[in-house]
């Protein structure tokens, strides 16, 4: 891909909003298979309606190597079985990190290293650092909607085969007064 000229995006934090776009992409609860702890749940909820769990809005800066692409992702509010509704969570094949910053609802920002886990706090204003190697996963833990806007190297590619094979450590449940973290295997 041949370097794109200087240009200008408006972002429009109160709306959540890049603009001029590029991409968006719709993630069905069909889309998320293997991810939700109670299959049988998942398959339901695939069966009844097939929900959009979350959506994500890219700039028209390309997904290549040296560039600097942006995203809006944005969360629906949903539990599977009582798990809260999260993207599919990625690693980036060679290790480069990232940064999100939140701008609506109430989120977090799950990290498996494939040994240690972290859990960020995601209020907007928040800004989450995901070091290169750890794999990342956005959780809306909240009672709206859940948005964050990215950067990330655009040669950084996703890898969800990754998680699919080692998991993310953690498990983010509904409960009673709020949202609580549970071991993988749970
Ligand atoms: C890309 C960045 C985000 C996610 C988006 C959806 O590196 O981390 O734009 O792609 O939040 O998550 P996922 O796990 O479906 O790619
Ligand atoms: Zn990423």
């Amino acid at each position: 891909t041949p370097p794109i000229s200087p240009f200008a995006i408006r972002f429009d934090a109160e709306a959540a909003t890049l603009s001029p776009e590029g991409p968006t992409l719709e993630r069905r609860m069909s889309d998320l298979e293997g991810l939700f702890a109670d299959h049988d749940a998942w398959q339901a909820a695939v069966a009844d309606g097939d929900p959009v769990v979350y959506r994500v809005q890219s700039s028209p800066v390309p997904e290549a190597d040296r560039e600097l692409p942006q995203s809006i992702t944005t969360i629906e509010r949903g539990t599977t079985a009582g798990e809260c509704w999260m993207t599919k969570g990625h690693q980036h094949p060679n290790h480069q990190g990232e940064i999100y910053l939140a701008l609506h609802g109430t989120g977090g920002l799950l990290m498996f290293d494939g040994d240690r886990v972290e859990w960020l706090d995601m209020t907007p204003g928040t800004i989450g650092y995901i070091p290169p190697g750890w794999a990342h996963r956005s959780v809306n833990v909240g009672d709206e909607p859940y948005s964050f806007l990215a950067v990330y190297p655009g040669g950084a590619g996703h890898d969800y085969g990754w998680v699919l094979e080692h998991g993310m450590g953690n498990r983010i449940h509904r409960t009673g007064d709020g949202f609580a973290l549970r071991p993988y295997s749970a």
